[in-house]
């Protein structure tokens, strides 16, 4: 028995590699959480979309809905109930935003085995529609590697597209969400965005999370937060629960990411 999702969610996953909406907060809370963000770029003169890479470690409410009931009842759902937070990050674009990203396999910048194993949540904290450029997915598992090629672009919103070859957008799904709904897309399956070309901004908080068995194949150890459950396999080091924002282990721990295993987040700061 799902402990959240449908059972029609469950066999669009398992069959097309997406699933979604899944109600994760009210529209009020993600509201609310919006206006912590800017707050926090007012205070700090830092901004999310430069903070890739394992941004719940560094802002204690992003932490909690990472690891927040309804977030992980969903993942449980998919990958089971021993879950790792691996990365995560803003995906976040203006008003009238050039900002794009194209399609592309998660795996192909995380080097998880096997490749199929791992997911992808979004959260909305605005709406995501496709004026504003909200996420595309092109329905089908893809637990290999497809060929793609990887080149700087202009106004992509991570530092290198890694573009697959050959994709139809014809076939592409538009993943629209209200404010506090979530999709989930699985770690080997092909994703992008287009600029947005509405008035309003479009932000969308995403986290890689993985079960235990799931290894990291890029050389070197990956570290992970523990978010439910056992770590069966002991195959990440374990990420520091942060106590605050900019909690000094936490930044540590980002720190050492981003100088081994998530060291292609080391963007545009
Ligand atoms: O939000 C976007 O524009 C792209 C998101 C994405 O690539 C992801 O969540 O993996």
């Amino acid at each position: 028995m799902p402990k959240i999702l449908t059972e029609s969610q469950i066999a669009s996953y398992r069959d097309l590699g997406f699933a979604y909406p899944v109600p994760v907060l009210s529209d009020h809370a993600a509201r609310a959480l919006l206006a912590e963000i800017d707050s926090f770029h007012a205070r700090t003169g830092k901004h999310v979309r430069d903070l890739r890479g394992k941004v719940h470690l560094l802002i204690k409410s992003l932490y909690e809905l990472a690891r927040s009931q309804a977030v992980l009842d969903a993942v449980e759902d998919l990958i089971g109930p021993d879950i790792l937070c691996i990365e995560s990050g803003f995906f976040w674009k203006p008003a009238r935003d050039n900002g794009f990203v194209a399609w592309h396999q998660d795996n192909t910048y995380l080097g998880l085995e096997p490749a199929g194993a791992a997911l992808g949540t979004w959260i909305a904290l605005t709406d995501s529609k496709r004026d504003n450029g909200a996420l595309k997915i092109i329905p089908g598992r893809h637990d290999r590697t497809l060929d793609f090629d990887m080149i700087p672009e202009e106004n992509h919103l991570l530092r290198f597209s890694r573009r697959v070859r050959g994709v139809d957008p014809a076939t592409a799904v538009c993943v629209e969400l209200e404010p506090g709904q979530m999709s989930v897309h699985g770690n080997g399956v092909v994703h992008g965005s287009e600029p947005n070309r509405s008035d309003r901004r479009r932000v969308g908080f995403a986290c890689i999370f993985a079960p235990p068995h799931v290894h990291p194949t890029k050389g070197g150890r990956m570290s992970a937060s523990l978010m439910r459950g056992t770590d069966t396999h002991g195959l990440y080091d374990r990420d520091p629960v942060p106590e605050c924002d900019f909690d000094p282990a936490a930044v540590a721990a980002i720190e050492r990411a981003l100088s081994g295993s998530l060291a292609l987040y080391k963007t545009k700061a």
